[in-house]
């Protein structure tokens, strides 16, 4: 059987991640595929709740230990995903290692420091980095409420993303229209998925 393709959307605070994963689970479905739907931090966990208790300021907590806590929370879900992969089960991923590396980074830590912990979880097949000027992520529903959605650090955030991004990211313009977007992001999964089937790399 075919392994599932691990598509993963990165990006900035408000650039439309949720909205869009929830689009492309919906259209693959559509078309008779199986595919799930992963989000990090996935909060429902012991260690989610805690992350959540930071995000919301209810709880302080070290940089480094919330970062370890990030970690922790993708390292949880690995075997379950690796198993759905298997069982030929695409997986859309609403956010991963990269926004772990990105934020810590932005907020001080040193870059090798903060990717050590992902070492050795499951690449994504395809990237998707949805980006957006902070300006406009300000002007979209609910930007402030949470700890990070911070100008200032949003900002520094985007350019630890623009320095990890490498040449096998599909950069979307999320100032587009939410279709728009849905309509690249399909495409370029699709063609993803069809590759793999042609050259037989994950049998
Ligand atoms: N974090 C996360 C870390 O520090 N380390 C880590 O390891 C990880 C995994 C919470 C925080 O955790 C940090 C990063 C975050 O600061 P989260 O739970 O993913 O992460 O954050 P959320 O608040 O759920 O999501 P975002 O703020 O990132 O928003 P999304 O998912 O990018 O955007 P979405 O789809 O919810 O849309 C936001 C608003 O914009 C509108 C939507 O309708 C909605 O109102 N919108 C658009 N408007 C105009 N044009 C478009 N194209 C639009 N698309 C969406
Ligand atoms: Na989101």
């Amino acid at each position: 059987m075919a392994r599932g393709r691990f598509i993963l959307l990165e990006g900035c605070d408000r650039a439309g991640k949720s909205t869009q994963c929830t689009m492309l689970v919906d259209a693959l479905k559509a078309k008779d595929l199986s595919v799930e739907l992963y989000k990090f931090p996935d909060r429902t966990t012991t260690i989610g709740q805690m992350i959540h208790a930071y995000l919301t300021n209810s709880k302080e907590l070290d940089d480094r230990a919330i970062h370890l806590l990030f970690s922790a929370n993708r390292w949880e879900a690995m075997q379950e995903m690796k198993r759905k992969l298997s069982a030929g089960i695409h997986l859309v991923v609403d956010r991963y290692a990269y926004s772990g590396v990105a934020f810590s980074t932005a907020k001080g830590l040193d870059l090798t420091w903060c990717k050590n912990p992902d070492r050795g979880l499951i690449r994504p097949d395809i990237t998707f980095f949805l980006d957006l000027p902070t300006s406009e992520a300000e002007r979209r529903g609910g930007f402030g409420d949470e700890r990070y959605e911070k100008r200032e650090l949003q900002e520094n955030v985007r350019e630890v993303f623009l320095k990890l991004k490498d040449k096998e990211w599909t950069v979307i313009d999320a100032k587009k229209s939410i279709l728009a977007m849905h309509f690249e992001i399909l495409r370029e999964t699709e063609l993803k998925i069809r590759d793999g089937e042609k050259d037989g790399r994950f049998a």
